[in-house]
């Protein structure tokens, strides 16, 4: 049996610059395929690494004639460039079979199986398991009942195979397999964040989320339940790519991996062996979990962690408290100004767009942001994503104006508050990274800075029409 992996062509995020990620979502099922799999014949296309277009990836679907096709969607607003690909597979071979999963396919499994009918399968939550069961009834043509986590047609009714129960142990998963996208490795990097050469790959230490913020999807996609990966075998993993693929800069792919002793026994696995000084890495962590672990920033920098980022996301507690995130606004200079202190750049996130906000309290947040200084602010658009409890609010109230999903991007407006229109909030949207890039002090401090992450940021960003794509959204 054939078994084609396809990561679409898509658009990239212009927020963060321009950059080209590795699929790790497919690579590590890819690899989980080829250890536990019967001699199946895997192929991995990543359409951006291979410069594959939509005209070239039909061709590329033809010659490769699959059985199977398992497409990566990553988030939301890539919902979109699957329905293509499934769509093209059909259009030269309705035999050919399809199968989507991850966090959107996840949540409207029921919705996407009854409007699209290029989709055969939806592998529902943690991939592994389900996608090895689903591949071995489709060679040897057995019924799909027994498959958990799998969602499918049958006699013209959607079926939902019970949930399926987690992997207990990460560390029995097989290293990702980076080797099907060996020939193009060298392509991938993250300009704004890396040095040219460095390479960019991503490393998973763990998954899922012990918090449940209302807005998201990260928690609810793994059952609430948070894992993760021995510091022994994320160090592994670590020194395969920088060793193997010659890749230095990794972004840690945990929501919330926490800054605790686990972590200390990352860093120390990592400068034990020696990789510290050549390996440069990002990693997000909590406002109150730097607080808490300040005596972790020491190690972590020392083991070639340059990058933190941290979800602050508003100015008002009360907003704060209404998400479940648990954090203080009082504690975002403090752990902003920690990282800093360890020579690390503190870049920070930020909600812009609740429900209650309105021009005077984007006023106010925009005082917060100038107030807790982070080296790199990121400013996002609260966006209901299917699968968060915020989505199921805004939509049984009938919140949304935009039910376009490649507008979920956190960039696009998609619902107004009770104060702002959606072109309101969009507008907003721009005032905040005007005013915090507008400042030449900042400009200034940020291109002379003596971290040079930032100072690379900060010359990077000089060069980018930032301000003037999101004036673009602007009606
Ligand atoms: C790295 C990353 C990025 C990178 C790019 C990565 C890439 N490959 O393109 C950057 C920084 C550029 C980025 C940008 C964005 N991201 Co992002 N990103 C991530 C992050 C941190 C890791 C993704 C990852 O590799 N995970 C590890 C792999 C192994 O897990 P996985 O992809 O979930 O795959 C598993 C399952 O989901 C499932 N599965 C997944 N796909 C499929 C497909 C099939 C067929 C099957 C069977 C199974 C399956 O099987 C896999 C193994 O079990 C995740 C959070 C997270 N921890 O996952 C957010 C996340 C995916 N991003 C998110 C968002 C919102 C975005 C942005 C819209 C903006 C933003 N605010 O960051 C943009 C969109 C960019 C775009 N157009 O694609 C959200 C998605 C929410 C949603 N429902 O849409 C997430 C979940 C973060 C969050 N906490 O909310 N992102
Ligand atoms: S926003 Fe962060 S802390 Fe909150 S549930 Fe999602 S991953 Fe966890």
């Amino acid at each position: 049996m054939k078994i084609l992996f396809v990561e679409p062509p898509k658009e990239f995020w212009f927020v963060m610059g321009e950059y080209l990620p590795p699929p790790l979502g497919i690579l590590q099922l890819a690899a989980f395929l080829e250890e536990k799999g019967d001699d199946w014949d895997l192929e991995v296309l990543d359409c951006q690494a291979q410069r594959v277009g939509w005209k070239k990836l039909k061709r590329r679907l033809e010659s490769s004639d699959p059985d199977l096709v398992v497409v990566s969607a990553l988030a939301t607003c890539n919902t979109y460039t699957v329905l293509r690909t499934v769509s093209l597979v059909k259009m030269i071979d309705p035999g050919i079979k399809t199968v989507v999963g991850g966090q959107h396919f996840s949540a409207l499994a029921q919705e996407s199986l009854e409007k699209y009918p290029e989709i055969d399968f939806i592998i529902r939550g943690e991939g592994e398991i389900t996608l090895l069961e689903l591949a071995k009834s489709l060679d040897q043509e057995k019924a799909y009942v027994n498959i958990q986590g799998l969602s499918y047609r049958y006699n013209g009714n959607v079926m939902h195979n019970p949930p399926r129960p987690l992997i207990r142990n990460l560390d029995n998963l097989p290293l990702p397999g980076y080797h099907f996208v060996e020939d193009h490795a060298h392509r991938y990097h993250f300009r704004m964040m890396a040095k040219q050469g460095a390479g960019y790959a991503m490393v998973e230490a763990s998954r899922g989320c012990q918090y449940h913020c209302t807005f998201c999807s990260q928690w609810s996609f793994w059952n609430g339940r948070y894992r993760h990966k021995s510091p022994g075998r994320v160090a592994d993993e670590m020194e395969y790519l920088y060793q193997e693929m010659g890749i230095s800069f990794l972004w840690l792919t945990d929501d919330n991996l926490g800054l605790g002793p686990h972590t200390r026994k990352i860093c120390d696995e990592l400068i034990n062996r020696g990789l510290s000084e050549d390996l440069k890495w990002f990693v997000q962590a909590r406002s109150d979990a730097i607080i808490k672990n300040q005596e972790t920033l020491p190690k972590l920098r020392k083991a070639g962690n340059y990058w933190v980022m941290a979800g602050l996301e508003h100015h008002d507690p009360a907003t704060i408290n209404s998400y479940q995130k648990g954090i203080r606004t009082e504690d975002s200079r403090q752990a902003m100004d920690l990282i800093k202190d360890h020579d690390i750049f503190a870049q920070a996130t930020f909600i812009t767009g609740d429900r209650s906000d309105s021009h005077q309290s984007m006023e106010r947040f925009r005082e917060f942001v100038n107030h807790v200084d982070p080296d790199l602010a990121i400013f996002m658009i609260l966006t209901p994503f299917p699968g968060t409890a915020l989505y199921e609010t805004a939509h049984t109230n009938g919140w949304l104006e935009d039910y376009n999903w490649s507008n979920y991007d956190m960039v696009h407006a998609v619902m107004p508050t009770e104060h702002l229109t959606r072109n309101e909030v969009q507008e907003e949207l721009f005032l905040c990274y005007r005013d915090y890039y507008g400042s030449l002090k900042r400009r200034i401090t940020g291109v002379f800075s003596k971290n040079q992450f930032k100072r690379t940021t900060y010359r990077y960003m000089a060069g980018q029409g930032l301000l003037q794509s999101l004036r673009g959204l602007i009606e």
